[in-house]
């Protein structure tokens, strides 16, 4: 069978056409690797797939129809988080206008995994919604097409029956077995055409690869993962990621590897192993990722280092511990300070992520977290103002503290946004326009300032680092001219 899998464009308007597509390589995009998983499964089994990563074409929703037609799929499949869940229902209506009734029209990722109802009830185009990790679930529905049976006996289903009643199957929490699950099927993505931002990136050709699935914290009260996304974790062991590295460096010369796992370092035994290895291999690549100040420690990392790690992505949230508590992030001010010292002393590059206007806080404490960033000496930080996503724990104490939350759907998250549009207001900020401005300063106040500034231009050691430095601050510097 012939099957498309699809992420929607990220813009909600027709924004895309002056601009030219397909021009070079895409920052601030890597490959999405959920789509992947579920190719490379369908693939195994001899089905012919292919996969359209709108952002990185820059198409909009009427060229992805338009090139679909060339392949002429026999079921579409479209993987959407929330801020796009729009882009994704459009999708699916343009292409059952043109296909009619007779291309099934499937839905699965973040989004249809947390809102299934509202999914299955945004728009009659779409056929099924699939909950959770879609690989055996695609595999059984493309069976059941191609028997032409239906769909009730596949667990973790919604799905519309000919006559338009919709049928709900068996919730059960099946997880993939990453151990034996085959590698994502890259070559159906551009992979060279993928980057990094900058700040994020080190060496090209870089990619992305998640080796763990579930969050061992699970209970920060504005991530999807303390609800309804929380998942067991699991991992791949140490060597079957020595092998996926070295595919990757052997097919597309990769020189970086970018770990998206929530949080690589919550399984030490899993780290430890995999440096050992990776020192008995001397691959040439360096790489990043994630990680918790509360489960780092200075043994690791210093392994790490040893092995290519050049950067990590912590969100430390605030600066303020009553805050910090009252999010349930299960870090201290003094973990964030010792992993920060840590990392600096080993050389190792800190991404902080920083919320502000979170339940709490006013303009005094989120000053201190814009004061707890420049302490930290982090090398970039995002100043994210507060969105609580519905389906999350903090949508819901909003609400329940008589609050109005802006909705998380289309351009409030919009990639092109640098601030996104303010959503909440805590008690302790007067309006949105204040919060705005403390975002903006937050980032001014960061990177404009002498010690940041010199600490970065003693960092050069060769051109690679120039390069690097000065596209990150030509990045940052657009950022702020559009702030
Ligand atoms: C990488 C990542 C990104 C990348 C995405 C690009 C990329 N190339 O992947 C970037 C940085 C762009 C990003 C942005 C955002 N992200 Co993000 N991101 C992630 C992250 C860390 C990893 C995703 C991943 O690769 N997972 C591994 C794969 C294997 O799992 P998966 O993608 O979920 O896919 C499985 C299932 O969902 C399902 N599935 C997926 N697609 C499909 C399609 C079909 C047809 C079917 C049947 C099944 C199916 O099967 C897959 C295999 O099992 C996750 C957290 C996580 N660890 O999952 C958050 C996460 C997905 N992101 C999230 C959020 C909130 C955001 C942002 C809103 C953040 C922000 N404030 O800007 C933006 C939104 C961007 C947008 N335009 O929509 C939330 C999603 C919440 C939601 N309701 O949508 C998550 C869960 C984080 C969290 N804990 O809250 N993100």
């Amino acid at each position: 069978m012939k099957i498309l899998l699809v992420t929607p464009p990220q813009r909600s308007k027709d924004k895309l056409k002056s601009e030219k597509k397909f021009k070079g390589i895409k920052r601030g995009l890597l490959p999405p690797l959920g789509v992947g998983y579920i190719a490379a499964v369908l693939e195994q089994e001899g089905h012919d797939v292919k996969i359209i990563d709108a952002p990185v074409f820059d198409y909009d929703c009427n060229d992805i129809v338009s090139v679909m037609r060339e392949f002429s799929p026999d079921l579409l499949g479209i993987s959407t988080m929330t801020p796009v869940a729009n882009n994704a229902f459009r999708l699916a209506e343009l292409v059952k206008k043109e296909y009619g009734p007779g291309l099934p029209v499937i839905i699965g990722g973040a989004h249809p995994t947390c809102f299934p109802d509202d999914t299955i009830r945004a728009s009659t185009a779409i056929d099924a919604v699939v909950l959770g990790e879609g690989e055996y679930t695609v595999l059984e529905i493309v069976k059941r097409l191609e028997q032409r049976s239906d769909f009730h006996d596949i667990p973790n289903m919604i799905y519309r029956k000919p006559d338009g009643g919709i049928v709900k199957t068996e919730v059960q929490h099946q997880f993939v077995d990453l151990e034996h699950i085959p590698f994502p099927s890259r070559h159906l993505y551009p992979i060279l055409k993928y980057a990094p931002e900058p700040y994020e990136n080190k060496r090209l050709p870089s990619t992305n690869v998640i080796v763990s699935r579930g969050c061992t914290w699970a209970k920060c009260t504005f991530c999807h993962r303390s609800g309804l996304m929380r998942r067991k974790y699991r991992c791949q062991s140490p060597e079957k990621t020595i092998e996926e590295i070295r595919f990757l460096i052997k097919t597309y010369g990769i020189k970086e590897l970018v770990f998206y796992d929530d949080d690589l370092f919550s399984n030490r035994k899993w780290v430890d192993k995999f440096c050992d290895l990776m020192a008995g291999e001397k691959f040439d690549v360096v790489w990043s990722c994630r990680g918790r100040a509360d489960t780092t420690t200075y043994e690791l990392l210093k392994k790490a280092r040893k092995v290519g790690l050049w950067s990590i992505f912590y969100g430390f949230e605030s600066g303020n511990q009553d805050i910090l508590d009252t999010i349930k992030k299960g870090i201290t001010l003094q973990q964030c300070r010792n992993v920060a010292g840590w990392c600096s002393s080993l050389g190792i590059e800190i991404v902080g992520s920083f919320m502000l206007a979170l339940p709490g806080e006013d303009p005094v404490k989120g000053l201190r977290t814009i004061e707890f960033a420049k302490e930290l000496d982090c090398d970039y930080a995002s100043f994210i103002p507060t969105h609580p996503f519905i389906g999350t724990e903090l949508y819901r104490q909003c609400l329940q503290s008589g609050k109005t939350v802006g909705d998380s759907y289309d351009d409030k998250m919009e990639k092109t946004r640098f601030i996104p549009k303010i959503s909440y207001v805590p008690d302790g900020y007067d309006s949105a326009e204040q919060i705005e401005e403390l975002v903006k300063k937050a980032y001014r106040d960061f990177y404009f300032r002498m010690p940041y500034i010199l600490k970065h231009l003693n960092k050069i050691r060769g051109l690679e680092d120039i390069k690097r430095y000065m596209s990150g601050f030509l990045f940052m510097l657009g950022l702020l001219r559009k702030a």
